[in-house]
């Protein structure tokens, strides 16, 4: 299951000019593991570098009224040009600050139907850049952002694109921060602030951009998975552009306790529909955050663990460390049943308590006056019921719906 290098990614030379491709230094790279096949590129762009280098400490931000150091005398603040600063304060519960955009290779592909295979790279710094690719702002927009030790171009991210390509003519956006995504867990959800911040820039500057006057909330669908839906959220605190986010099992270690600043919420977007798919439960951590944080939460199967996925066998430390292979099944189902909802299956889920769900799932079986609602991307986000907490079941096989 090798992707083929060159074909891997279309970079768009800024401007039109082959010689400006000499500002991008790639560099390719597969890690094989257990589980995931780790692919990240790097890359180097001039622009770019001088718009997020500029790491500036707190201190000369507030001319001294304040220090820039926690109490053991390690930073305790970043501010990185055009996103603003962030703190490791409460209610965030990192010991680590953020890293730049930079080191975090953070980039955006873009997938649409002219190259659904073939992404093109996205320098959101430069109009011209946007303007030479496929993008089209007369299309809606998905953004996906990948979760921890994931990639931007992971086989699940392009078959997400593929899904939603085959469905509609849109622009997919892919966000690549693999690099800040693979350190330790804690760094990761650290990192996910940025990225969020970053992504909001980014559909900023599209809206601002006089070639893009008829942005509209409606147009723009994020769907994040694990950290990634956090970053979604972050997104979503910053952006008065988002519609919808799509949160797939939100990540719970580091944000099932903070509150709603700290975390994916409701208020975030239009809507914010959440699928639940390895809460902790059943004598096992999870993954997964327990709590219905959305406009509506989706528990397929009670959300603890999925059908045809192994019993897991992990301690919370081994996650921490980054020690992550086979344990994913039931966090990565949320994304197996996403993809599916696209063009094969309805997941029409019915209502219940989230606290029924969770002794008792099975008696959640009528419709009842909230009416039921379907998971999954053709979840309909205009209508003024279907919100609240869901329960369904599912197969353990794709497409994963019982007939
Ligand atoms: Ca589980």
């Amino acid at each position: 299951m090798i992707i083929d290098q060159r074909v891997l990614i279309q970079v768009i030379v800024l401007k039109g000019k082959v010689s400006k491709a000499g500002h991008f230094v790639k560099s390719f790279f597969i890690h094989y593991t257990s589980l995931f096949y780790f692919i990240g590129y790097s890359f180097f762009n001039y622009e770019s570098s001088k718009s997020f280098s500029a790491y500036k400490s707190f201190e000369r931000l507030t001319s001294g009224s304040l220090t820039g150091t926690g109490i053991s005398g390690a930073p305790s603040l970043v501010c990185y040009d055009n996103l603003g600063c962030f703190n490791n304060f409460p209610p965030f519960h990192n010991d680590v600050l953020p890293q730049s955009p930079l080191d975090q290779n953070l980039a955006y592909v873009l997938f649409t139907q002219k190259n659904p295979l073939v992404p093109q790279l996205l320098d959101c710094s430069s109009p011209e850049t946007i303007a030479v690719s496929n993008f089209d702002n007369s299309k809606k927009i998905y953004v996906i952002i990948h979760g921890y030790k994931n990639t931007g171009l992971d086989i699940w991210v392009r078959q997400m694109a593929a899904q939603i390509l085959t469905k509609e003519d849109a622009n997919v956006i892919a966000v690549e921060w693999s690099k800040g995504a693979s350190g330790l867990y804690k760094q990761a959800a650290a990192n996910s602030r940025i990225v969020g911040a970053s992504v909001a820039a980014m559909l900023d500057k599209l809206a601002s951009s006089n070639l893009y006057t008829i942005f509209t909330p409606h147009h723009i669908h994020i769907i994040g998975h694990g950290v990634g839906a956090h970053a979604a959220g972050f997104a979503g605190k910053k952006s008065p552009w988002i519609g919808r986010i799509t949160g797939l099992d939100p990540a719970g270690p580091l944000f099932e306790d903070v509150s709603a600043w700290a975390r994916l919420d409701s208020f975030d977007a239009q809507i914010v529909d959440v699928i639940h798919t390895d809460t902790p439960g059943n004598g096992q951590i999870g993954l997964g955050i327990s709590k219905s944080i959305g406009s509506v939460d989706f528990y397929p199967n009670g959300g603890i663990d999925q059908p045809g996925c192994p019993p897991a066998a992990y301690s919370l430390e081994d996650f921490l460390l980054g020690n992550i292979d086979a344990i994913a099944c039931d966090h990565l189902r949320a994304i197996d049943y996403f993809v599916a909802s696209i063009n094969n299956c309805e997941f029409l889920a019915v209502p219940c308590d989230e606290s029924i769900i969770r002794t008792a799932p099975l008696t959640c079986n009528s419709c009842g006056y909230q009416g039921c609602a379907r998971m999954g991307f053709n979840y309909s986000p205009t209508s003024s019921f279907g919100r609240g907490s869901y329960f369904l079941l599912t197969t353990p096989t794709f497409p994963f719906c019982i007939a």
